[in-house]
């Protein structure tokens, strides 16, 4: 570019390049890994937009060995024809003028979505050299960047049979932290745009330096329906996949939607193949569709009786995996982060498709019809039980007036800082607690752990519980509302439960009710958990107790520590020497080893030594994290999936004694 066609154009041209230089992160979010990979969003969405319009369907994105990122697809070729009042090619023009507002207009957010070119400019200005290589009119057109600026004019370099458009990219590594993508991001990202277009083919090559080379290819010929498929890959599937499409005054709907046996939903709502996290009229649409239609059959074939009210949209998307997916000419995006559809008219038009394919669809298959409304009727009366179970337990002082459960075994000392409950899972073990226990500050309240456990119930349903019914009214605090920690009893609360399977399960509970309802009592510090030994060794007279297996070894060594260990063959191989001296050291000093299985096998007396003695016990502390950790797992434990628990408890029961849950 010469002095003297520098025209206001430029000029404008230079200011935008200089103002996403200085702030990239108001146009690409920040300059982390999150922003490297923004780049090619950008310019893959720019491809993926020709392939919307109907003019793409192939999109080679490669990783090149001398750190270039190049995005080539089939499409039209974006024009090179030059422009008569700018003298500018088209080309030219998207890769330098800042799209007005830029994607990321106002709070930094992106707001755009099918529109061509937009954001290849900041892609540009923040690259340190960028080839467009364009197919089109037979011929070849190339031309280079650096840094945002034009190196010359565009060229024709060779002559074609294709058409479409190649933009090779190289971030400038003195704005990004990073120029490491990766794959597994790309993927990911990659793969929801190949459902959301059908019938795209996006392929990803890989052929940096210090990397294997790879190839993926994405293509979907079931567009969202197979993406739901994807999805429900691990779930259990109740229907099949019931997928829509249709356009209507320009704006495109598809709808697929799979129920499985679960009790969470994903539901996922695309504009534009943009994910919109907050939802918005398209989600709207979809759910008064949804509720109406569920609800008409379940009248019209007698699940739901006239004097039942109505399946709410809650009850109606328990278990299900929906994938909404608009396009939409001018979208409009409101909300706290942009990513709620506003367009008014996007409501009606998925309703108006979804429903009429819907009620087709439970007509048609009678018997998936029932199982559907079956679980959504399941869903519906859990819920009035639940709220039920927790208005009884919440409502106004419900919990007043009840004397303290007879099963409570209280301290006489009335000074909460002096005063322990310790909560104790089963009646055998409570007894020798109760026995046990330094009378003045400890309190024992037993648990029928069983019932809790059996239950698998949900947190509503375990307020309703009798056992956790005893446990609130006896830590004086009320709940809800009412909650008041100035008059909690005791300011320690130790749950003491067997190492094994069922009382991991059990002190999951206890943690999350009290995660969920009782919050403060955990920030206080009050909540703590009781360490009961696993195994009690001894040796003639001698006897002690061990709290984890590298204990008991240590313990069995140390006994026979004077013993020459003629087995010590591979002095690297540490743990072989470990098991084969330790089994040498147990049977020649004839050492006895007691493993508890549960609580209950200790008398009150070694009970007391072991776990309660204040001078002697050593418990864990309860973080906000650790309760937190455990209302993460509560669902794993709790959830009717009998595979994922069976699978968690077994990762974790030979922790159990120590495990930060
Ligand atoms: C504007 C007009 C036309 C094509 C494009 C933009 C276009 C942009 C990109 C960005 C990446 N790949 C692209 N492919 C096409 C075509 C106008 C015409 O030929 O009539």
């Amino acid at each position: 570019m010469t002095d003297q066609n520098y025209s206001a154009d430029d000029i404008q041209v230079l200011e935008g390049l200089e103002a996403v230089r200085k702030r990239p992160g108001m146009y690409i979010g920040s300059t982390d890994e999150r922003g490297l990979h923004h780049l090619l969003w950008e310019i893959v969405d720019n491809s993926i937009d020709e392939a919307m319009a109907g003019y793409c369907d192939k999109i080679l994105i490669t990783f090149q060995a001398d750190g270039g990122i190049a995005v080539l697809d089939n499409g039209r070729g974006i024009p090179v024809d030059r422009h008569e009042k700018t003298g500018k090619s088209a080309l030219e023009t998207v890769l330098t003028v800042l799209h007005a507002g830029g994607k990321f207009g106002g709070g930094g957010y992106k707001v755009s979505g099918g529109l061509h070119g937009v954001g290849s400019s900041v892609v540009n200005a923040l690259s340190t050299t960028l080839k467009a290589k364009i197919f089109r009119d037979k011929k070849v057109w190339e031309q280079s960047y650096t840094i945002g600026k034009p190196n010359g004019e565009i060229e024709v370099t060779g002559t074609c049979n294709k058409t479409g458009t190649e933009i090779t990219y190289y971030p400038d590594d003195t704005i990004f932290e990073t120029l490491e993508y990766n794959l597994d991001t790309v993927y990911t990202r990659i793969r929801q745009q190949a459902y959301l277009t059908k019938g795209i083919e996006l392929s990803i090559v890989d052929e940096r330096k210090n990397h294997e080379k790879s190839k993926y290819r994405f293509y979907f010929e079931g567009g969202v329906a197979a993406y739901v498929r994807h999805i429900n890959e691990p779930k259990s599937a109740i229907s099949e996949i019931i997928s829509t499409e249709a356009v209507e005054d320009d704006v495109s709907v598809e709808v697929a939607l799979q129920y499985t046996d679960a009790y969470t939903d994903t539901i996922l709502t695309f504009t534009n193949n943009i994910y919109t996290s907050e939802g918005g009229t398209h989600l709207a649409g979809f759910r008064m569709a949804l509720t109406k239609t569920i609800n008409a059959y379940a009248r019209e074939h007698g699940m739901l009786k006239e004097k039942e009210d109505n399946l709410t949209a809650d009850d109606v998307k328990e278990g299900m995996t929906a994938i909404i997916s608009v396009k939409v000419p001018e979208p409009q995006f409101e909300g706290q982060t942009k990513s709620k559809l506003g367009n008014s008219e996007v409501r009606g038009i998925v309703n108006r498709a979804f429903s009429k394919e819907f009620s087709a669809y439970l007509e048609e298959n009678p018997k998936e019809a029932r199982l559907v409304i079956g679980k959504c009727l399941l869903a519906s009366r859990a819920r009035l039980a639940a709220r039920a179970a927790r208005d009884t337990v919440i409502r106004k002082g419900a919990l007043e007036g009840l004397t303290l459960p007879g099963k409570l075994a209280d301290c006489s000392s009335k000074n909460p800082a002096e005063s322990e409950i310790y909560i104790v899972e089963g009646d055998s073990a409570g007894g020798s607690a109760k026995q046990g226990r330094d009378r003045r500050t400890q309190a024992i309240l037993p648990l029928k752990g069983k019932i809790l456990n059996t239950e698998q119930a949900r947190l509503d349903k375990i307020l309703a519980n009798k056992e956790v019914r005893s446990l609130i009214v006896a830590l004086g605090v009320g709940i809800g509302e009412q909650f008041d920690i100035s008059k909690l009893r005791y300011h320690k609360i130790v749950v003491m439960t067997d190492a094994d399977v069922d009382g991991l399960h059990i002190r999951t509970l206890i943690m999350t009710l009290f995660y969920r309802y009782f919050k403060p009592v955990i920030e206080g510090g009050f909540l703590y958990i009781a360490n009961p030994p696993l195994f009690k060794l001894t040796k003639g007279k001698q006897s002690q107790y061990a709290y984890s297996d590298e204990e008991k070894d240590e313990i069995i060594l140390s006994w026979g520590g004077s013993l020459e260990s003629n087995s010590a063959k591979n002095p690297d191989d540490v743990s072989a020497l470990d098991n084969e001296k330790l089994e040498e050291v147990v049977k020649k000093v004839n050492i006895g080893i007691q493993r508890y299985k549960g609580l209950g096998e200790m008398n009150p007396e070694q009970l007391w030594e072991t776990t309660m003695d204040p001078e002697k016990r050593k418990m864990f502390h309860v973080t906000i994290n650790d309760a937190e950790a455990a209302d993460a797992i509560f669902d794993t434990l709790m959830g009717a999936e009998v595979l994922p628990r069976r699978k968690f408890i077994q990762a974790n029961a030979k922790d159990a004694g120590t495990i930060d849950v």
